[in-house]
């Protein structure tokens, strides 16, 4: 049984050509638009990248209670992110083992077991087969729960709160897979023991661009904001805005996963270092769990915006919850969901510190939504110039022509005195940040040597299980993933 369509040998060799292309045009800051809207280059994305690399589907304080779940996507598949009545975190593949229909139909809920709609095979919230009717004349005997469970992916981490998984056995942990970029990470999401929380539940909609675009774009443009969003410097949204680009820098901690930082106080006030926080949040923060560095980094040039690769994004602006209001920071977290070629889901959610007076979570929510809420003055903008891409990739002319698009700003080196790790870049111009998205692009189109396992036979599922109850053991000591009583 194989769970991705295997390209022929013919696709193979086309997305093989498409990917050594893309590296050679790199080398000369160049890349072709074929990538971006392509039937065959898409399916290997989902087989090459989507089932290999670390994922995000969600935040614990989206499933606090034994029982709750949500619906997720990995790659074009529909998932449970569950916690299941032990308390620990599963993602379930959402297709039945009976005829593969799909289980669950609800966005989300709290229940001990989801029922097929189809013959009716029912599964408790950690994935084990649970039950079927009639099942004494229908099959004699109780299957083995593990056999005929729902497919489990084998690794699901929290890193501050934020759940990744990964459905192949082979990665890295996740801290060890993002690197350097969890020490910038810690600086945004971990200024308070109680870390943050979802202010709603997220909002999902579809956008006709390619999920490399946005992912890009908060990898490390910066030099848009002033034209893509005029509209918001002419009505004085953000003071300055058009400035943006001036006082803005990168940060690479390598594999395709980076931040732009921004010296915030340069383009609105002196007050506005840490983003702009005021002081009834700051006074909260505990500053002595970041080292110097980070410190200073997040006083004078906090990472506003970043991408870890694949496709999970984030992004800290001070905005007005209204216009005419002093703005605030709100915090952004996005995932840019593939689901055909040229085609993504968009998904949002804002996001607080637990201990914020309720009075700033709500200024907050209005603040992120305003900008980057479906309807957010911002959103709307990047979105339309980026399915203005999607179409290039799709255009006959562009890809006869062989149509490369240039990424050859002026660039200056990174900072030799960088005390912190990755690398710092004084300026953002030179689209160095875009450039390293896309080669970690290629390296992960190369490594698809590694295959699934094929069969989810009972040994493999005892492993997973053991995988999985490792990893959420370890998560308990390391972020408390789990609830109460959880190890019982
Ligand atoms: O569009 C952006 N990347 C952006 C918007 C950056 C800074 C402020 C607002
Ligand atoms: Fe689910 Fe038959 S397809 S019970
Ligand atoms: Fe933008």
């Amino acid at each position: 049984m194989h769970r991705y369509q295997t390209p022929s040998a013919d696709d193979t060799a086309y997305i093989d050509s498409v990917v050594d292309r893309v590296e050679e045009s790199l080398d000369d800051s160049l890349l072709p638009v074929d990538i971006f809207n392509d039937d065959r280059i898409f399916a290997a994305e989902m087989q090459r990248i989507f089932t290999k690399t670390w994922v995000f589907l969600g935040h614990e304080s989206e499933i606090p209670n034994k029982g709750d779940f949500v619906m997720r996507r990995i790659g074009t598949d529909r998932v449970i992110l569950s916690r299941d009545s032990k308390g620990i975190i599963r993602v379930l593949n959402n297709h039945c083992r009976h005829r593969g229909t799909e289980v669950c139909h609800e966005d989300r809920g709290n229940t001990a077991v989801f029922k097929c709609p189809y013959h009716g095979w029912a599964y408790k919230n950690d994935g084990d087969w649970a039950g079927a009717p009639q099942m004494n004349d229908a099959y004699g005997e109780k299957l083995d729960p593990r056999e005929w469970g729902l497919l489990r992916a084998p690794k699901v981490e929290s890193l501050f709160g934020f759940i990744f998984a990964s459905l192949s056995e082979d990665v890295p942990p996740l801290r060890e897979y993002l690197g350097d970029a969890v020490w910038a990470f810690e600086a945004v999401v971990n200024l308070h023991p109680d870390g943050m929380e979802v202010l709603a539940q997220p909002e999902v909609f579809t956008v006709k661009a390619d999920w490399k675009n946005g992912a890009e774009n908060f990898a490390g443009d910066a030099y848009h904001v002033g034209t893509t969003h005029y509209s918001n410097t002419l009505s004085g949204f953000i003071p300055g805005l058009n400035n943006v680009s001036v006082v803005a820098h990168g940060y690479d901690f390598g594999n395709g996963n980076s931040f732009i930082g921004h010296s915030i106080a340069d383009l609105i006030a002196p007050q506005f270092t840490m983003w702009g926080y005021p002081p009834e949040v700051r006074d909260l923060f505990d500053l002595d769990r970041l080292d110097d560095v980070q410190r200073e980094m997040i006083e004078n040039r906090p990472p506003t915006i970043g991408t870890f690769f694949p496709n999970f994004s984030y992004l800290r602006f001070p905005q007005p919850a209204n216009p005419g209001e002093m703005p605030i920071p709100f915090t952004n977290i996005r995932v840019w969901q593939p689901v055909a070629p040229g085609v993504m889901e968009l998904w949002t959610w804002e996001f607080e510190y637990k201990v914020a007076p309720q009075a700033y979570k709500d200024k907050a929510y209005l603040a992120g939504q305003y900008g980057f809420g479906s309807g957010g003055v911002f959103e709307q903008d990047d979105t339309v110039v980026w399915e203005g891409i999607a179409k290039a990739g799709r255009s006959a002319w562009a890809r006869e022509a062989g149509m490369r698009l240039h990424f050859r700003q002026k660039r200056t080196g990174p900072d030799p005195e960088w005390q912190g790790p990755g690398k710092y870049y004084p300026s953002i111009y030179g689209e160095y940040l875009q450039e390293a998205f896309y080669r970690r692009w290629v390296d992960a189109m190369r490594s698809h040597n590694q295959t699934m396992k094929a069969e989810t036979k009972a040994a493999d599922l005892a492993v997973r299980e053991a995988a999985v109850v490792a990893a959420a053991a370890a998560a308990v000591e390391d972020e408390g993933i789990l609830t109460e009583g959880a190890q019982a």
